[in-house]
């Protein structure tokens, strides 16, 4: 069985990766070009977001053929070439399966709209209330209502994010077969890993009206979530125990995940969760300005480290992904002590107990957008919210700060490979701005530097390998109550690993509540971190211990 546990993901949207027929959007080939990148930094596996037929409305997060490459990215012999190359290098690819919902060019909602029951039946479609007013109140995660009016049936049908993505009806055991169907094809060609995107809301419960919210608990969650995604196992990647599976899970519940990440291994291998990084929100409100809230970062951080070990079950562990800004910018300092900052967060993530993810970039402390304007923006919930926060009474200035901060384009500038024209992405106009910035932090610079973000990553993923105590050891906070420190210890038959780290840019004095005998220093971001049990940690500083 692949130990999952000892192996490292690197995200890559291949949109933005790198670019080989000048375009100006990245593709297949240029993930293959860049495999010796990735094989230096040591991942096992590349989950690649969505590559199959899609208009892009989200960027392919709305598919219109689960079967075929869209022209775009490149064509299928395209990727056995990657596939048979990562192989070569000993690297797992893992898919991104958009089942929630399809494209609304999609052959099977195309069909729907022509009248024909039988796909119908594959969406969710409802009459309107009695007043004319859509069946439910929910909201769209992309703003404004989860339902669209369609005129011929006099029906709306649902869509929990763009119009342009109508959710698919999974109580249709039809529906439940061709997603199956659409698992083990890509199995078939070798795949060994699967994220399944929004996959805890395609239970939906009952349709009413929320009073308290934005529906979202009529369906995250839902009542035959656990049975389909065991039904979805059985039928498919169970059947291969070298298959790891990560299941997105939207605001879900610990208990929910206890289940779906279960190491007796009937849903999932492991879970994404995104509480810790709702920590610059205001409740579930993504769209204001407030500082993130670091004891509230701990406490969710350890209780979900706490709670999926004691309950048997396996977290991902993560800071960025495509949907995230950066965090080198969001938990970090992106100026005076950008470097220092970001290897303090990767070590903090690293050392975790759970299956580390990076994302493109994030080795080499790429940071937030430098978009001074709206029109740079492609990102579909960043324009609609730029316009609903304007709706809603924000003067254009205010709700454009808001959108610089939160927008999710954050995490999709090109990659910045070199300090040369356009970052060395593309020779022709990138689909999206690139950071000025790339100057300064790109790939180039990073391979040169041996004291670089990208070789503290590097030790990182070396250490999982080496170090049985990251992989399996148990977690137990450190003073977790400290204004300043985040810090925690790991331990494994008799080895013990101490991670201590400083989340701002003032130096703090802190004593170690641990007796430091026979402990050495084996990684930290400054050049003579000391075991002492009075710790006068500077800026940003981060030290691994061992014994
Ligand atoms: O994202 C799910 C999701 O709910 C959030 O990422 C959401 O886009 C954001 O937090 C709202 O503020 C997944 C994909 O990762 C994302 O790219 C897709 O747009 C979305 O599903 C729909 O497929
Ligand atoms: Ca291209």
């Amino acid at each position: 069985m692949e130990d999952f546990r000892k192996s490292v993901v690197y995200q890559i949207y291949p949109k933005s990766f790198y670019d080989t027929n000048g375009d100006g959007l990245g593709d297949l080939n240029g993930v293959t070009e860049k495999l010796d990148y990735i094989r230096e930094l040591g991942a096992d596996y590349i989950w690649l977001t969505p590559f199959f037929v899609s208009p892009q409305k989200d960027n392919g997060y709305d598919v219109e053929d689960y079967y075929n490459i869209d022209p775009r990215y490149g064509t299928m012999e395209d990727f056995d070439r990657l596939s048979a190359e990562a192989q070569k290098r000993g690297i797992k690819l893992m898919l991104d399966m958009v089942f929630n919902h399809t494209s609304s060019r999609n052959e099977w909602f195309q069909k729907a709209l022509a009248g024909d029951e039988r796909y119908k039946n594959y969406y969710i479609f409802r009459k309107g209330k009695e007043n004319g007013d859509p069946p439910t109140n929910w909201e769209s995660k992309f703003g404004g209502s989860a339902w669209e009016y369609v005129p011929q049936f006099d029906e709306y049908y649902l869509h929990l994010f763009d119009v342009s993505q109508p959710d698919l009806n999974w109580d249709n055991p039809e529906v439940r077969e061709q997603v199956e169907a659409v698992v083990r094809f890509w199995m078939k060609k070798g795949v060994k890993g699967f994220r399944f995107d929004v996959v805890n809301l395609i239970s939906k419960g009952s349709f009413e009206d929320d009073y308290e919210g934005d529906g979202r608990r009529f369906y995250t969650d839902g009542p035959n979530i656990h049975k389909y995604l065991q039904e979805l196992n059985e039928k498919t990647f169970g059947a291969d125990k070298g298959i790891v599976t990560v299941g997105e899970m939207s605001s879900t519940s610990m208990e929910n995940c206890f289940r779906y990440a279960s190491e007796d291994g009937k849903e999932l291998s492991m879970v994404f969760s995104f509480h810790h990084l709702k920590v610059d929100f205001a409740g579930n409100e993504k769209w204001v300005l407030v500082p993130y809230d670091f004891q509230k970062l701990k406490k969710i951080l350890f209780d979900w480290q706490f709670g999926m070990a004691e309950h048997h079950a396996w977290n991902a562990v993560f800071w960025c992904n495509h949907d995230q800004p950066r965090v080198v910018s969001r938990f970090g300092d992106e100026g005076k002590y950008w470097k220092q900052s970001a290897k303090m967060l990767g070590t903090v993530i690293h050392c975790l107990r759970g299956t580390p993810y990076v994302y493109q970039g994030e080795e080499i402390g790429m940071t937030n957008t430098d978009f001074t304007d709206i029109s740079r923006y492609r990102d579909v919930e960043s324009i609609n919210y730029y316009r609903i926060l304007q709706e809603k009474g924000l003067r254009p200035d205010d709700a454009f700060r808001i959108i610089q901060i939160h927008s999710r384009d954050n995490g999709r500038t090109p990659m910045q490979w070199t300090d040369g024209q356009n970052a060395g992405f593309t020779t022709a106009e990138p689909w999206i701005g690139v950071n000025a910035n790339h100057t300064d932090v790109n790939a180039e610079a990073e391979l040169a530097d041996e004291d670089s973000i990208f070789r503290h990553y590097q030790k990182l993923i070396r250490l999982r390998k080496e170090l049985d105590v990251i992989a399996y050891g148990d977690f137990a906070p450190l003073d977790q109550k400290n204004a300043q420190i985040l810090a925690y210890r790991r331990s494994y038959e008799g080895h013990t690993l101490l991670v201590v780290n400083n989340f701002y840019g003032r130096p703090v004095t802190w004593t170690c509540p641990e007796e430091l005998e026979g402990y050495s220093c084996i990684l930290s971001n400054y050049p003579d971190s000391e075991v002492k049990k009075e710790m006068e940690l500077r800026p940003f500083e981060s030290v691994v211990l061992y014994r």
